[in-house]
Parts: structure tokens; C-alpha cells; sequence
């Protein structure tokens, strides 16, 4: 009997252990049921013309970085973002349900929806960094160049909803998504962060 109870206690602890390592981050966990169903609304946009008729308008070229480190800037982990599908009638504090940006993998001659996005302007009334799923947003940063005028000081949070990404699910680039092959491929420099409030 008191081996039965350490066997389980060790089974417990091993267990526990296994849990640990395993467990994807907590957030991630503890949104669980919204982010299924933030991922079921999305489904639609598999079919990028969906997307375009409610006006997610794609930005076409497909965004990488090369991983280099810059004092001052963003730091991007070598890997893509993909195409970017910004809808501009989307405004207001971010709506976890309501993602104002879709992201693309050119597989092919194919578009895959891997990601979503949060893109959120830093205006002179805010007040805060915005947080979505107990997610700080990156930024405030310059805007992307070529694609976003430097002049569009942001905030933005990713969200591999399509695609594992192995840096995880909030990460801003994905080491597996990738834009060879693709006529608009476009290497970007990380982005300068701004002050924020
Ligand atoms: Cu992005």
C-alpha cells in the first residue's frame, strides 16, 4: 500500500513534469476557447477573395527578415510575416474578435491564411500599450518600409492562428513560413522603436 502511494506520487510527479515541458504558454491555455473561436470566424478568409470583398486589401509584398540585431530596433527572429491583408475600416481599440490585418503564405500559385493581426496606430491620446489574451502588443515602432510610411508609428500583435509557429503562437515573425519563390518578396529591415506613453 505505501508503495502503491509513492508509485502514484511518483506517477503524479512524472506527470506534472511531462506537463510543464509540454504545456504551451498560458496564455495561450487560458484563451483557449476564444482563440478557437477567433480561428472558426476566420476560416472564411482561407479564400483571400473573401478577404478582398470585406476589404482586407492585400499590401502584396511578402515580408521577411533576416534576423540581424539593430540597437534601437525591433528585433525580428530570422523568418517571414507573409503577405499583408490590411482592412483600414477596422478602427477603435483592438477587437480580439475583429483583427484588422490577415496574413498569407505564397505557396505556389497559392495563398495560404497562416496569421492574423492587430495593427493599432500610437495616437496623442493613448494612454497605454494595448494587450489582447494577456499579450503586451510590440511597439510603439516606425512603420514597415517600403510597404507602411515610417510616419505610421504603431503597435501590433501577431497571431499564428493557421500555422504553428515554433517561436509560438504571438511571435511577430515565423521561422516556417517563407516568401521564396514569390515574384514580391521583400527583405525589410527591422523596424526603429519609438517612445511610447
Ligand atoms: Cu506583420
Amino acid at each position: 500500500m505505501r508503495f502503491a502511494r509513492f508509485a502514484c506520487g511518483a506517477l503524479v510527479g512524472v506527470l506534472g513534469l511531462v506537463g510543464t515541458t509540454l504545456r504551451p504558454n498560458a496564455a495561450e491555455e487560458r484563451y483557449k476557447a476564444q482563440i478557437d473561436a477567433l480561428r472558426k470566424s476566420m476560416e472564411k478568409y482561407k479564400d483571400y477573395k473573401v478577404a478582398v470583398r470585406d476589404l482586407y486589401l492585400s499590401t502584396v509584398g511578402c515580408v521577411h527578415y533576416s534576423g540581424e540585431r539593430l540597437a534601437g530596433h525591433m528585433h525580428y527572429p530570422k523568418g517571414a510575416m507573409g503577405i499583408h491583408f490590411v482592412n483600414l475600416t477596422i478602427r477603435g481599440a483592438p477587437d480580439p474578435m475583429k483583427p484588422n490585418v490577415l496574413i498569407y503564405e505564397p505557396v505556389g500559385k497559392e495563398l495560404r491564411l497562416v496569421a492574423v493581426e492587430w495593427l493599432v496606430p500610437l495616437k496623442a491620446d493613448t494612454k497605454k500599450r494595448p494587450s489582447l489574451f494577456d499579450k503586451s502588443f510590440d511597439g510603439p515602432m516606425e512603420g514597415h518600409e517600403p510597404l507602411i510610411p515610417k510616419a505610421y508609428v504603431h503597435y501590433d500583435l501577431h497571431a499564428w492562428l493557421f500555422k504553428d509557429n515554433p517561436l509560438g503562437m504571438f511571435a511577430p515573425t515565423n521561422p516556417d513560413v517563407s516568401c521564396d519563390g514569390y515574384d514580391f518578396s521583400l527583405l525589410e529591415m527591422p523596424t526603429r522603436i519609438m517612445p511610447g506613453p
